[in-house]
């Protein structure tokens, strides 16, 4: 891959051009989700920031690479930028699934404080695997869809569960539901011919799905918030010069901060256009509440048992007990 970057520079040196960079920036998730609108932006930034040296264009829907495989695509410089749901990657390291331990940080607040607890050692754990950490943007909180009332955990057993990442697996397997892997990209084909009958997600990804077509039931658990993250082939990012790579780093800050705000300024709406579609939106029981407690101390006690020393000092900065 270097290779092709050279060769691109050696072409536009003896056409005598000053040509820009063009970098194609692959992303999972649906043109008109506020995650890929907001990469839109943050691809238009880096263009003007960069005075026209860096073009980013980007992919979204898993059109250049399914989610996925965006990471491996970017790794190995088959892409030179992409955007991940990180968690998904969690079997490569746990401090990837930080953000999708049930009930650590179920606000965006606490959302916030857990990623920045996390940030350097992420960055870290990306770079060991030739990645740059560009920037990362939070879900809205994650509540379970359903095509039947669930007051209890016993009532999600032998349902067919579509899962996201590691977390979302275990928590069918604790549950005992049947759990399989779709990405977002391919839910409502999933939805609407039975391959899955419920999943965990945010009112954004239930929306974007028009999931009221097959589910009838959404729980606001607010279990956790998990965040897409940006980064770049670090090959592709050292062979820039400092003022693009400067436009990468400050138009990330600023697509960190509009991503954030802007997800928590379309929550409730998600909520509302469910409801408005015929679903039942409510709080869980008290009874499902507890039940789904019960997993998360399961699964913090396995994930602080995964993530090791690090992870621990992450928990301790992050205030948890
Ligand atoms: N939507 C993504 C991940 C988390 C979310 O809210 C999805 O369901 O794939």
């Amino acid at each position: 891959m270097t290779i092709r970057y050279l060769t691109t520079a050696a072409l536009m040196a003896a056409a005598g051009t000053a040509g820009a960079e063009t970098w194609d920036m692959p992303m999972a998730y649906p043109a008109s989700n506020y995650h890929s609108e907001n990469g839109a932006a943050f691809a238009a930034c880096v263009g003007e920031a960069s005075g026209g040296a860096l073009e980013i264009t980007v992919h979204p829907g898993g059109s250049l690479f399914s989610g996925n495989d965006i990471k491996r695509a970017v790794q190995t410089g088959q892409a030179p930028i992409g955007e991940r749901l990180l968690s998904a990657h969690a079997n490569e390291n746990p401090l990837f699934g930080i953000d999708s331990v049930p009930f650590l940080a179920t606000s965006f607040a606490a959302s916030d404080t857990l990623a920045a607890a996390a940030r350097e050692p992420i960055k870290a754990a990306l770079d060991a695997q030739n990645l740059v950490y560009i920037y990362a943007v939070p879900w809205p909180p994650q509540g379970f869809y359903f095509k039947k009332e669930v007051n209890s955990t016993d009532d999600m057993k032998g349902i067919k569960f579509r899962a996201y990442n590691a977390a979302t697996a275990r928590i069918a397997e604790l549950a005992g539901m049947v759990p399989v892997q779709i990405e977002a990209a391919e839910l409502s084909q999933a939805l609407a011919t039975g391959v899955a009958d419920s999943f965990i997600s945010s009112g954004s990804t239930g929306v974007d799905s028009k999931v009221w077509e097959s589910l009838t039931h959404f729980y606001d658990v607010q279990a956790w918030l998990p965040r897409n993250t940006v980064f770049a082939n670090k090959d592709a990012f050292n062979a820039l010069d400092a003022a693009a790579q400067a436009a990468l780093m400050d138009c990330g800050a600023k697509a960190a901060a509009s991503g954030a705000a802007k997800a928590q300024e379309l929550t409730s709406q998600y909520l509302v256009t469910l409801a408005e579609n015929g679903m039942t939106v409510s709080g869980p029981s008290e009874a499902l509440t507890e039940g789904l407690k019960g997993f998360g101390a399961t699964m913090a006690a396995e994930w602080v048992e995964q993530a090791g020393d690090t992870g621990k000092a992450i928990l301790d900065a992050y205030g948890a007990n």
